[in-house]
């Protein structure tokens, strides 16, 4: 059976761009893999964060995670920073990277622009990441759009390992949605919706209120040539709102602009709310029956069992192959 792999940041305010372009996959892949979601905490700290929010976060990603639909029979679920192998070869990756790949990542690139000195972290990050991903024989990682390009560095970093040290990893491989890889910001929808950004309207959280979500929706960015038709280079709002649409409500793009032929804007965005508040109802609902249950925490202690042993088992082959003594 193959394996999956993947995580989310507890940075809160996870979001439909989140959902489409990971979430709603990691749930489609338990049902066919043997698959392992993680809370990345470890991650979170690339950037400064209050104690109390991340310990607050990192247990609303998991009652997230729950309320989507991933099943705790069928997947492990846990925090990265209770396993820590992830932190021990993230280091050793780190030795046997170039500084120059890292440099090249546009997510670093990106996030470190914003700052006038970057965090040594935010720099390192996909290494860490390479490190959760490599140490579970991951085959497949389902990821948004965004994160293709760390995954690519993952393959080299395990390929350039394998052939100084002898097969150790296996080589991973990107899957993303065909529709939907990157959900776009609702207010400029040439950015990709973000959980930072400071504009809340950009987005819309999978916690918003029925009349947040209507808000957001009806402020969209679209144009003014009035046509209800998929065109991301010219019309980049109207299809991102296709896009979202055609997800929640499970109809095609083509039909939906045939749906909406000589109609108005104003038409797709009422109907759009309405698709999108129906969806987020039922998580909604799940969402607050398990988050202050005793269930969440147990399932994260069982979660954290059996990822240590997987990262054990490949942590004493790392050293083995390279020459670390075992006692
Ligand atoms: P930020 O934008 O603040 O950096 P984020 O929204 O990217 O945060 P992450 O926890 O880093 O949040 O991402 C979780 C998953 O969601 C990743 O697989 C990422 O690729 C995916 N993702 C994030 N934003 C989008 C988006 N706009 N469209 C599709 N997928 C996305
Ligand atoms: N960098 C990812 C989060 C992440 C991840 C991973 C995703 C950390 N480790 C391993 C897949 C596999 C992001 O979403 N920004």
């Amino acid at each position: 059976m193959k394996r999956v792999f993947s995580g989310v940041q507890p940075t809160g305010n996870i979001h439909i761009g989140n959902y489409i372009g990971a979430l709603k996959q990691f749930v489609e892949l338990q049902e066919e893999m043997d698959a392992i979601y993680c809370i990345v905490d470890l991650h979170s700290i690339t950037v400064p964060q209050d104690p109390r929010a991340l310990k607050q976060h990192t247990l609303d990603v998991a009652a997230l995670y729950l309320s989507v639909g991933l099943d705790p029979n069928k997947a492990i679920i846990f925090v990265q920073s209770t396993v820590p192998a992830h932190s021990e070869l993230a280091w050793i990756l780190t030795c046997n990277s170039y500084t120059g790949e890292l440099s090249r990542m546009t997510q670093f690139k990106d996030k470190s622009k914003e700052r006038e000195s970057a965090p040594t972290g935010l720099f390192t990050y996909p290494l860490l990441m390479a490190a959760d991903i490599l140490l579970y024989d991951t085959d497949i990682v389902p990821v948004g759009n965004d994160q293709k390009q760390h995954i690519e560095l993952t393959r080299d970093l395990a390929e350039r390992f394998n052939n100084k040290y002898g097969k150790t990893f296996v080589i991973p491989e990107y899957r993303g949605t065909k529709v939907g890889a990157r959900i776009m910001a609702l207010d400029e929808p040439t950015n990709k919706m973000s959980k930072s950004a400071e504009n809340e309207y950009s987005r819309i959280s999978l916690l918003d209120t029925p009349e947040k979500v209507k808000k957001s929706i009806m402020r969209a960015t679209t144009d003014s040539d009035g046509e209800i038709r998929f065109d991301e280079k010219n019309k980049p709002g109207i299809s991102n709102l296709l896009t979202i649409y055609s997800v929640f409500s499970c109809l095609s793009i083509q039909e939906l602009e045939k749906k909406y032929t000589g109609c108005g804007y104003g038409q797709l965005k009422k109907d759009l709310v309405e698709v999108v508040n129906d969806s987020l109802v039922d998580i909604q609902k799940r969402y607050f029956d398990i988050r202050e249950s005793e269930e969440l925490k147990r399932i994260l202690k069982d979660g954290t069992e059996k990822a240590q042993t997987i990262a054990e088992k490949t942590m004493k082959r790392v050293k083995e192959n390279l020459g670390f003594i075992t006692l």
